[in-house]
């Protein structure tokens, strides 16, 4: 990242890099996420919670080596500690698809209901654009700078004067300071709006996902050092906090 980059996503609460996935990656990752909401059918994104008006799949990271490359994406490590500093960790990979036919929009929020502490940001998250994000398909709306007003955004389904949409092509990822207030949209299109969110949390803050406790056996042996920091799994404070129970995230609590 540049420090005009680096800035941006302080100032703005974020930022927006484009072509980050190439045609390969993207194939990879569309072909993995249709093949798992195949599979897991009526259970998809159990191990967090389903949204009506979204298909959802959870626990990435168990599920398959090009999900373990993006949550350790060295772009996304830098973005991590411009917002959290050193001490994050990996709270959650899931996919969400705004689907055509459901009009509701989710509120604007903070993610884990959370404003800046007097440790400051506690929440990251990023969204990886599977499909591009058009103004009819469901794009992620927010309002820049919101991160800074220090309270939580109280207007239901309502837009904000300030609101932005972020619009882009399959490949670009939005970083995002979760404490800005945001939220998904309606998709008036015929087909599903695809992404993923690669979700982070400071190190005094469960883990959405307790990766240790999901990930088999056969995942944790395979992981290198960098993905085992990632996901804190040799980390006795998070087992204290995370095992305890998960972690809340965006509006659904
Ligand atoms: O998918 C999006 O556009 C945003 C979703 C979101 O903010 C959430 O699920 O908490």
């Amino acid at each position: 990242m540049t420090a005009e980059e680096k800035i941006f996503l302080q100032e703005q609460g974020y930022l927006i890099v484009r072509n980050v996935m190439d045609s390969a990656w993207l194939a990879e990752l569309r072909e993995a996420t249709g093949r798992l909401l195949r599979e897991e059918g009526e259970n998809a994104g159990g191990e967090f919670r389903k949204e009506i008006g979204s298909d959802r799949l959870a626990n990435l990271v168990d599920k398959g080596e090009c999900f373990q490359r993006l949550v350790s994406h060295p772009l996304l490590l830098e973005a991590v500690e411009v917002v959290l500093g050193q001490d994050w960790k990996l709270s959650s990979l899931n996919y969400r698809a705004a689907l055509p036919g459901d009009q509701s929009l989710q509120p604007l929020h903070c993610d884990m209901g959370l404003v800046p502490d007097e440790l400051g940001n506690a929440v990251f998250n990023s969204i990886w654009m599977l499909d591009d994000f058009t103004p009819e398909n469901g794009p992620t709306r927010f309002v820049p700078g919101s991160h800074k007003s220090g309270v939580l955004p109280d207007l239901g389904n309502a837009p904000h004067p300030d609101e932005m949409v972020a619009l882009g092509k399959a490949g670009d990822v939005i970083l995002t300071n979760s404490h800005m207030w945001h939220g998904g949209t309606a998709n008036r299109t015929a087909v599903p709006r695809r992404s993923l969110h690669g979700f982070y949390v400071r190190g005094d803050k469960p883990q959405q996902q307790y990766q240790k406790k999901l990930l088999r056996a056969e995942t944790q042996a395979g992981l290198s050092p960098l993905m085992r920091r990632v996901l804190a799994l040799d980390d006795e404070r998070n087992d204290a906090i995370s095992s305890v129970g998960s972690g809340r995230s965006g509006f659904l609590k």
